[in-house]
């Protein structure tokens, strides 16, 4: 294999280039390299200044993540960058692609700094439960304000090379695709000057009002709830301004240790990894998507909207179809409304909305419109006989090869792909209200779905930028299956004595973005109900029925849309309905129950047995692939804590035989409801966890 880190001498400059493909990650042999080039450097007497460089489509987008986790290696990163930053020799670092975490630290070590415009800074590690570890929260304060590098450094956001210019994070920007010739030029600028080592750690920090970390840290309290990393950032930013530089960087290498050991940490970095694992499949390998140029939706509803504002943001052409005139005129007005908060929120320019008005979008009441399209998306009204229907209709107009995709949450994918002509184009692509900002796209593989299609499915996802999930047939896929099945425990958990109330503060205080029964009120009541009634011919006589969600719906109480739910939404406010414990309280008269106090700690326990061993069943059965699948679902579907990296990471940290234990517990109290999945006895007796069957 060819080093990652090479030096070659061009004149009186050093050239240091680091290759260190994909993304030239600060690998253990890249740090080892990097020190023997500048020790190298330092001794060479032809040499009068430095130059460091990234090979390839970007700089060093930060630390070896894959490293971390394991015994650390020698050279650390931040002893690294004081050698760098020592040095006598000018140090020039030329920037381009993404200068990330570590990659940024290791720039803000160098003494001038020169960027390629398009190049993006940024301290990302917050995202990944840690803090910028090689003096990252030291040097950045010496340079900008502290304001400013909280921003930076708490948000994880990048920021772009003009604004780094702005701040005077970099020198000067070079545009050229030739960054290690402006590095050199910049070098043999510096060496004409007569220019000196300029070093970011003897800068003194700016000055701050003294409140400024008590104010930031309340902000962060509620923002970043539940996360322990965005507060340790904190304490190393104010330990940059009230310490010495040594000890501000020793402070901050303690609190990054202990970031390191975190479950946040590791549950974060799962995350990473298991979005980037969820899209390579075998049965995709290879397989060129069909292309895609127009697609045609079915339904200009809610979902059907967004839909089309995800295709037309990302660049594609789009005919939807509505029932009669009317109905066509309100989905415009819908869709041009959604495409202007893509213009407010600046995602989109008025140029650019005026021609996907004018050229790229048009709705019709007339199926034939669609002939031409690559794509068609039914989403219309979740009922067997009404998609049955739909298809019928696009089987006869759509060009063959033509894929023809429905959004049902729940249905049959292989039941509505058997009344076509061509079952092999027919995929569901489960889109997540609202399809413009969710970020999951359910890709259900029908029996006869084609390689091809299922690999469109993912290259569309890609290009809206959502990530795409493989899901297998069966009722609700993988996230609303276990929707489905947690909201019986936690239904069940009312009736036993909980309010809706204490669920959804628990599981908010747990780290859920919304409790449950807030997110139904939100989704529509009738949505649930209606799901209800489709599968009851179907329910188990052993099965435990909460009826109470079916009778607020009988009185005309749909949330957010009639205005009273589980909550009473007034004036922005939402209160909880006193009408619902009333039905509460009947049910259980009806049923006999006597109640109980029901703490937050077992809500959570519930809710999150009940969760893990459906998942164990979805991944046993082959809905999901791998338990990554079900982490990447739920994070990016259902507002799950990323910061807990899904329901099956959770389950490995706490232990699969605690999550047994739990589900035999509540089985005494429903043992149809609580029967734990084989696949979660299997790993507790193997003493394995979920993490084993990523692989
Ligand atoms: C840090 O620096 C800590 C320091 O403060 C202190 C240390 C003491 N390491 O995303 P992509 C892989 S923390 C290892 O698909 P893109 C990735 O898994 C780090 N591998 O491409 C994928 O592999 P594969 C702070 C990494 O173009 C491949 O590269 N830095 C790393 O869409 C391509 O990635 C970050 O948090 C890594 N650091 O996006 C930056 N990064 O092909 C994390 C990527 O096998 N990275 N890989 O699936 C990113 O944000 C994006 O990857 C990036 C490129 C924007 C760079």
């Amino acid at each position: 294999m060819p080093k990652p880190v090479s030096l070659k001498l061009c004149g009186e400059v050093a050239v240091i280039e680091v290759a260190n493909p994909p993304v030239n990650a600060l690998s253990v042999a890249v740090r080892e390299g990097l020190l023997q080039a500048i020790e190298q450097a330092a001794l060479d007497e032809r040499v009068s200044a430095i130059v460091i460089y990234g090979a390839g489509r970007t700089f060093i987008a930060g630390a070896d993540i894959k490293e971390f986790g394991q015994p650390p290696k020698e050279p650390m990163l931040p002893g690294l960058i004081n050698k760098i930053e020592a040095s006598e020799k000018p140090v020039v670092v030329a920037l381009h692609g993404t200068v990330l975490g570590g990659g940024f630290e290791l720039a803000l070590g160098c003494h001038y700094r020169v960027a390629a415009p398009n190049t993006k800074l940024g301290l990302p590690e917050v995202t990944l439960g840690l803090l910028p570890g090689a003096g990252g929260t030291q040097r950045l304060p010496r340079l900008v304000s502290v304001e400013k590098t909280i921003a930076m450094i708490t948000k994880g956001a990048p920021i772009s090379a003009d604004e780094a210019l702005e701040l005077g994070i970099i020198d000067k920007l070079e545009e050229t695709d030739d960054m290690r010739a402006a590095g050199i030029a910049y070098a043999e600028e510096l060496i004409a000057e007569g220019a000196k080592s300029r070093r970011t750690s003897e800068l003194p920090c700016k000055a701050v009002e003294p409140e400024l970390f008590d104010t930031a840290r309340a902000k962060l309290a509620k923002s970043a709830r539940g996360q322990i990393a965005p507060l340790k950032c904190m304490d190393a930013i104010q330990g940059a301004v009230e310490l010495p530089f040594a000890e501000g960087l020793a402070q901050e290498r303690a609190l990054f240790r202990e970031l390191l050991d975190s479950d946040q940490r590791s549950a974060l970095i799962h995350a990473f990894f298991a979005e980037r694992q969820v899209g390579k499949l075998p049965e995709i390998a290879g397989v060129n998507p069909r292309e895609i140029a127009a697609v045609g939706v079915v339904g200009g509803g809610t979902m059907g909207a967004g839909i089309t504002v995800s295709s037309l943001l990302s660049g594609l052409d789009v005919t939807l179809i509505e029932r009669d005139a009317e109905a066509v005129d309100r989905a415009i007005s819908t869709v041009s409304k959604l495409l202007q908060g893509a213009v407010k929120r600046g995602k989109l320019d008025q140029a650019a909305y005026d021609m996907i008005l004018a050229s790229k979008f048009r709705a019709n009441h007339d199926y034939a419109a669609l002939a031409h399209v690559d794509l068609a998306i039914e989403a219309v009204f979740e009922s067997m006989e009404v998609k049955r229907d739909v298809f019928t209709k696009l089987d006869a107009i759509c060009k063959p090869g033509a894929i023809l995709a429905s959004n049902t949450s729940y249905l049959d994918v292989d039941a509505i792909a058997a009344v076509t002509s061509r079952p092999e184009d027919v995929i569901g692509l489960h889109f997540f209200s609202p399809a413009h900002v969710m970020k999951l796209l359910e890709v259900v593989v029908g029996e006869k779905t084609a390689p091809d299609v299922t690999a469109t499915g993912f290259a569309l996802a890609k290009r809206m930028g959502k990530i795409a999930v493989r899901a297998g047939v069966c009722d609700g896929f993988i996230g609303n299956r276990i929707l489905a099945h947690y909201r019986k425990a936690i239904d069940g958990a009312v009736l036993a004595g909980a309010s809706p109330i204490e669920i959804d503060n628990a599981l908010v205080a747990f780290g859920l973005a919304m409790g449950p029964f807030a997110v139904s009120d939100l989704a529509g009541l009738d949505i649930g109900w209606a799901n209800r009634k489709r599968v009851a011919p179907d329910r188990d006589p052993r099965e435990v029925y909460a009826d109470f969600a079916d009778k607020l719906c009988e009185q005309g109480h749909f949330g957010r849309k009639t205005g009273t739910g589980y909550y009473i939404h007034k004036d922005g406010k939402s209160e909880p309905n006193p009408e619902v414990l009333q039905l509460i309280e009947a049910e259980r008269a009806e049923k006999g129950i006597q109640t109980r106090e029901i703490d937050a700690q077992e809500i959570v326990d519930r809710y999150m047995a009940a969760m893990v061993n459906e998942a164990a069943r979805i991944v046993e059965e082959g809905i999901a692939l791998r338990p990554l699948d079900v982490d990447v679902t739920l994070l990016n579907g259902y507002g799950f804590p990323r910061w807990r990296g899904g329901p099956m990471q959770y389950a490995d940290t706490v232990g699969p035989d605690k999550i047994l234990k739990d589900i035999k517990k509540f089985a005494a109290e429903d043992d149809f409801l609580w029967q734990p999945a084989p696949l979660l006895e299997k790993l507790v007796t193997e003493g394995k966890t979920f993490a084993s069957l990523n692989a």
